[in-house]
C-alpha cells in the first residue's frame, strides 16, 4: 500500500503527476515528486517506482543549495518507505538534466563560507540511499549535473544528452565527485582529457566510454528509465539492496575485501523469506511473490 507523509501529500497530487511546472516558487517546488510514478502515456501507476523531477527549467535545472537540500530530503523519505523500490530522477523540460551547480549562487563564495555551510556534505547522503536510483538524462548534464547523474546508480541517456565537467572553464574543478567518479567510470586517460579541457561528450560517446547504461531516442528517455525502474522494482527488494551495496564496494575495496563483502551479503539473504519464496517458486514453476522480508 502507498503511504504518504504530509510532505508527500503536498506535492504528489495532480499537479505533480501532470509533469514539471515552469515556475518554481517554494523549495518543495524545486523537486517535484510522483509517488508512485505514472506511465506518461497511460497514466497508470507504476508499482513501487517513484519519480523525482529537478524543477528549475528556466535555469536549465541548475542545482542551487535549496534544490539539493530538497532532493536529499525526498530521497531519504523514499529510502525509508517500503512501498518504493526504485527511484528515477529527471530534469524538468527537455533541455537539461541539470546544467551544473548554480553559478550565480557560487560566484561570491569564499573558502570560509563553503567550509561553514559544507553543502557538498549532502552529496555524501545521496551515496547512502540504499534503493537503486536511475538518472534519466536529456540535454545537458554538466558539472554538478554530471556529478549528480554519476552519483545515481544507472544513467539512461537520450540521444540529445551531453555530459561534461566544464568547471575548469570557470577557474575551478569538479567538487562533488567528478574527478573521482568520472575517472572510475571512464578511466584516467579519458577523465583527464574531459576535466582538463572541459569538453562535453555526446550520449553515444558516453555509452562508448562506459558512463551510461543505455542510450535511447531522446523522446523515449523517460519511458526507458521508468521501464528499467519497473523491471528492478519487480525483483526482491532485499536482494536488490544487497546487490547495489556490494557493487558499490567494488569501487572502494580491494578485491579480496569486496569478495568477502559479497559473500556475507549472499549468506545473509538465505535468512530472508524472499530467498525461500524465490527458490520454491522456481521448483513449483510459478511466479514468485516478493515480500521484501
Ligand atoms: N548556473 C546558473 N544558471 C544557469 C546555469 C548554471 N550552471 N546554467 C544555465 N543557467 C541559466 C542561464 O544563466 C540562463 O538564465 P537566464 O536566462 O536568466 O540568463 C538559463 O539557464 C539558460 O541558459 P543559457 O541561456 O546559457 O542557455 P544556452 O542554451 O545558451 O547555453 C549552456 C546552455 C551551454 C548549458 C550554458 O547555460 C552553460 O554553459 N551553463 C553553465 C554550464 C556549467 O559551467 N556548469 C558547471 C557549473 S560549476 C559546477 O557545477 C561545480 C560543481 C560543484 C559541486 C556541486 C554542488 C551543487
Amino acid at each position: 500500500m502507498t503511504r504518504k507523509s504530509p510532505r508527500q501529500m503536498a506535492t504528489a497530487g495532480p499537479s505533480a503527476a501532470a509533469g514539471p511546472s515552469a515556475a518554481a516558487g517554494t523549495s518543495a517546488d524545486l523537486v517535484l515528486v510522483e509517488y508512485p510514478a505514472r506511465h506518461p502515456l497511460t497514466n497508470e501507476p507504476i508499482e513501487h517506482v517513484a519519480l523525482l523531477t529537478l524543477n528549475r527549467p528556466g535555469q536549465l535545472n541548475a542545482l542551487n543549495s535549496l534544490l539539493m537540500a530538497e532532493l536529499v530530503v525526498r530521497l531519504q523519505e523514499l529510502d525509508a518507505d517500503d512501498a518504493y523500490r526504485c527511484i528515477v530522477i529527471r530534469g524538468a523540460g527537455e533541455r537539461a538534466f541539470a546544467a551544473g551547480a548554480d553559478i550565480r549562487e557560487m560566484a561570491d563564495q569564499t573558502p570560509v563560507s563553503l567550509t561553514l555551510v559544507d553543502s557538498f556534505a549532502r552529496w555524501g547522503l545521496i551515496r547512502r540511499i540504499r534503493k537503486p536510483i536511475i538518472a534519466a538524462v536529456r540535454g545537458f548534464a554538466l558539472g554538478g549535473g554530471c556529478e549528480l547523474a554519476m552519483a545515481c546508480d544507472m544513467i539512461v541517456a537520450g540521444e540529445d544528452a551531453q555530459f561534461g565537467q566544464p568547471e575548469i572553464r570557470l577557474g575551478i574543478i569538479p567538487g562533488a565527485g567528478g574527478t573521482q567518479r568520472l575517472t572510475r567510470a571512464v578511466g584516467k586517460a579519458k577523465a583527464m582529457e574531459l576535466i582538463l579541457t572541459g569538453r562535453s561528450i555526446s550520449a553515444r560517446e558516453a555509452e562508448r566510454v562506459g558512463l551510461v547504461t543505455t542510450v535511447v531516442p531522446a523522446e523515449e528517455t523517460f519511458l526507458a528509465a521508468l521501464d528499467l525502474a519497473a523491471r528492478i522494482a519487480a525483483q526482491p527488494p532485499l536482494a536488490v539492496m544487497a546487490a547495489k551495496e556490494a557493487i558499490d564496494r567494488a569501487d572502494e575495496l580491494a578485491l579480496s575485501a569486496g569478495l568477502e563483502f559479497e559473500r556475507r551479503n549472499f549468506f545473509l539473504l538465505f535468512a530472508s523469506e524472499d530467498q525461500k519464496e524465490g527458490m520454491a517458486a522456481f521448483a513449483e514453476k510459478r511466479p514468485p511473490r516478493w515480500k521484501g522480508r
